[in-house]
């Protein structure tokens, strides 16, 4: 293997860097594929992709342990794969199958998995923050120790009633948040000037007395770098994080919108970098092309595989089902042996 190129600086960590860029190649692999069958008429929902914002949410999730708490949106299938989740969780997810963790009952996007740390979504639009910040308080009252929640948010979500409230009650109770904020420039076709009035979302921080970290999304070596601080902080005391990653997401809001009214300048911008570049570029300038091409071919195997298996599973029979969707009982049915 040839060594690093002169002027290249070295990674934050040689381990956790690779674990990043492996994350971010999987779940861009993953979320092609899906988007394919998507235009092909295979998947019933919608399509909701993360690319150009995979940096900064798998650097949540390899700077996670076990025994924390992650709640990912939307655009975090690289943050959940850094995470550990099994990438065939998502395949079955959209796919409906009945093995999948949501049991083939969910419309796409509100996977979780309890057992893992891992909170099913309920909205896009800053609803998690609170759930986490809810899931702090009761490890706190279990006398449970040494565990940290992370979030991710949009822009958009930083607007709404349950952001400000979680962040409070965060703030005043001093509990392990960390939510990150991946500051896409839009809220569907929104932008940030018809969003927020301050210059910059970091500034809200001060507002709620807590610190705040910010950062350029598409550089995959400070998004783990900062992202790995404000856990660690979280982690050792010092109460919220709020992380800002400016970037944009390089795609529609779904894969139901051409995205069009994003700025040209904008994404001319660095802020419209892809981070998979960036990413690949410095793994071989730090001489492991070689690597890169590997795990390249890793994940499309891996994909390949997971949708052929997926395609021959079994959806749900509604005249078979127990389950009702106002039900509680069972809503924890993921730690209970079925
Ligand atoms: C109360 C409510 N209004 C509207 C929506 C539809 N919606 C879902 S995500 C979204 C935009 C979110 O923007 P942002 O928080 O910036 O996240 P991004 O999509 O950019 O990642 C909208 C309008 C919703 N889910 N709930
Ligand atoms: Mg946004």
């Amino acid at each position: 293997m040839a060594g690093p190129k002169a002027g290249v600086s070295a990674p934050p960590r040689m381990d956790l860097t690779e674990s990043l860029g492996r994350a971010m190649l999987r779940a861009r692999t993953v979320e092609d594929k899906l988007a394919s069958l998507y235009r092909a008429g295979r998947i019933v929902g919608g399509v909701y992709l993360g690319k150009g914002q995979e940096a900064l949410s798998a650097a949540g999730g390899v700077s996670l342990k076990k025994g924390d708490v992650f709640a990912p949106l939307i655009r975090d299938m690289a943050g959940r794969l850094a995470f550990g989740e099994p990438l065939i969780d998502a395949v079955r997810t959209y796919l409906g199958s009945r093995l999948g963790p949501m049991k083939g009952r969910d419309g796409n996007i509100h996977r979780g998995d309890l057992t893992r740390g891992i909170l099913p979504m309920i909205s896009h639009l800053g609803a998690m923050l609170s759930a986490t910040a809810g899931v702090l308080m009761a490890k706190r009252m279990r006398g449970e120790k040494g565990n940290v929640g992370l979030t991710c948010v949009g822009d958009g979500a930083t607007s709404t009633g349950s952001f400000h409230e979680g962040l409070n009650l965060a703030a005043v109770e001093k509990l392990p948040l960390v939510t990150v904020v991946a500051d896409n420039g839009y809220a569907y076709s929104t932008p940030n000037q018809r969003q927020y009035a301050c210059t910059d979302l970091l500034e809200r921080a001060k507002g709620y007395g807590i610190e705040g970290h910010g950062l350029d999304g598409t550089d995959p070596d400070t998004c783990l770098e900062v992202v790995g601080r404000a856990v660690k902080r979280a982690r050792d005391g010092a109460g919220p994080q709020l992380v800002v990653g400016r970037l944009l997401r390089l795609c529609g809001h779904g894969e139901h919108d051409d995205g069009l009214y994003v700025d040209e300048a904008l994404r001319g911008s660095v802020r419209g970098r892809d981070c998979l570049v960036v990413m690949e570029e410095r793994t071989r300038a730090r001489g492991r092309g070689k690597d890169w091409e590997r795990w390249r071919e890793e994940a499309q195997r891996e994909v390949d595989e997971a949708v052929a298996k997926v395609s021959a599973e079994p959806v749900p029979d509604p005249f078979e089902e127990t389950w009702r969707a106002t039900a509680t009982t069972g809503a924890t049915e993921a730690l209970e042996e079925e």
